[in-house]
């Protein structure tokens, strides 16, 4: 399934039905004075979140949203029939921005919240409604209004409580398969998830919260540099960031049989490869930056308990320590550490205030750390 987070769409109301100028007709009743009913109004153009939908595809294939016009008042003080309105479903977590101004007029964060983004213009009174003693047969009526009529940018910045940052292989999609009933795609080539996805932990003691996983990150992302930084949005709104920082390979440092392979990927410095994806964070947005965040060391399980022993893993403990970031040591493969990371992002979770995230429950969804 495409994923579209982004779309330009052209929408407008329906225009107000005129006014109609019309007279009483009827045998025996000479004069029978205006009779000209209202316009019917214009119908608005109406957007809805709903949890069924998870992309913003739909408007590719058709940017339109158009009502329907309100029908013209007719003789017999008839009033026009109102126009039927434009309504079109989009996922939670859809802010709406006047493209020409950039203002943002909706941010729809809970199922079935509507809101109204053009106005449909009223219709005009007709004739009947003009008499007066003094003007008993008016021979105008008046027009309807126009429907107002905008240029709309949709986004869609996921919902969800944590999100997932890391360098590409970092394991993020390993990790929310292994903690949520989420299946995203794994691979061991870089870059293997393309398209942010989310899945519902289920914690033990029955809490649950939403973590979003996002294609992997790399130094230079700002600049557009592997899959760009477009997909960091989706972490602008969760209250704790999950930085997986990948096992160094490299350990090979100490074993001199792999000393090779050493020099040829280089000496990997783990403060350094942390602090890049850091920068690039702060030069995507400072609010996102200063999302408290819990690291964990992965893939421990290719290095055996020695994990703490490796310099550059000290290192990072050490840089982060100072700053008082938690770090975690866990194997989305083996299982290790799992669930004392699950329990600390939980903690982190109901720490953090702001709304509550109301994300679908699914009873289904088995946690199997
Ligand atoms: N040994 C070991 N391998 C792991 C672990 N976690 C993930 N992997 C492997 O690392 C590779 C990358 O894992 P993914 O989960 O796809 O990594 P990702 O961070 O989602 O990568 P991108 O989507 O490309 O950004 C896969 O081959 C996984 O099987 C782990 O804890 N231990
Ligand atoms: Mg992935």
């Amino acid at each position: 399934m495409s994923f579209i987070d982004e779309v330009l769409l052209h929408a407008k109301a329906g225009d107000g039905g005129n006014g109609a100028v019309a007279w009483r007709r009827e045998a025996h009743v000479p004069k029978g004075g205006p009779a000209g009913g209202d316009g019917g109004d214009g119908g608005d153009v109406v957007l809805v979140a709903e949890s069924g939908i998870h992309s913003l595809l739909d408007f590719t294939y058709n940017p339109h949203l158009w009502a329907k016009n309100g029908g013209q008042g007719r003789g017999k003080k008839q009033a026009g029939e109102g126009g039927a309105p434009a309504i079109a479903k989009v996922p939670i977590g859809t802010q709406v921005f006047d493209a020409d101004t950039d203002e943002l007029l909706a941010d729809l964060t809970d199922h079935g919240q509507r809101v109204v983004v053009c106005k449909g213009g009223s219709g005009g009174f007709g004739n009947s409604r003009f008499a007066t003693p003094s003007r008993q047969a008016p021979e105008f009526a008046k027009p309807g209004l126009a429907g107002e009529e905008k240029r709309l940018r949709l986004s869609l910045k996921l919902m969800a409580d944590v999100g997932l940052l890391g360098f590409p292989n970092a394991g993020k999609s390993t990790f929310l398969s292994r903690v949520s009933a989420a299946r995203p795609k794994i691979a061991a080539y870089p870059f293997t998830t393309l398209v942010p996805q989310l899945g519902v932990v289920k914690v033990e003691d029955g809490r649950n919260f939403v973590v979003a996983d996002i294609p992997g990150l790399i130094e230079g992302a700002a600049e557009g540099a592997g899959l760009g930084v477009q997909f960091l949005k989706h972490l602008e709104r969760v209250r704790v960031l999950l930085h997986l920082v990948e096992v160094p390979l490299e350990i090979v440092e100490s074993v001199d049989a792999q000393e090779d392979q050493h020099k040829t990927r280089g000496p990997v410095d783990l403060v350094e490869r942390y602090e890049a994806l850091r920068g690039e964070l702060e030069r995507f947005n400072e609010g996102l930056a200063a999302v408290p965040e819990v690291v964990a060391v992965n893939k421990i399980d290719l290095v055996g308990a020695g994990v703490r022993e490796l310099a550059s893993v000290k290192k990072l403990a050490k840089h982060l320590a100072k700053r008082d970031v938690p770090l975690l040591y866990v194997s989305g493969a083996s299982g290790q550490g799992l669930r004392e990371l699950v329990f600390a992002l939980a903690n982190h979770v109901d720490k953090v205030r702001g709304p509550v995230v109301k994300a679908a429950f699914n009873p289904f969804a088995r946690a199997r750390y």
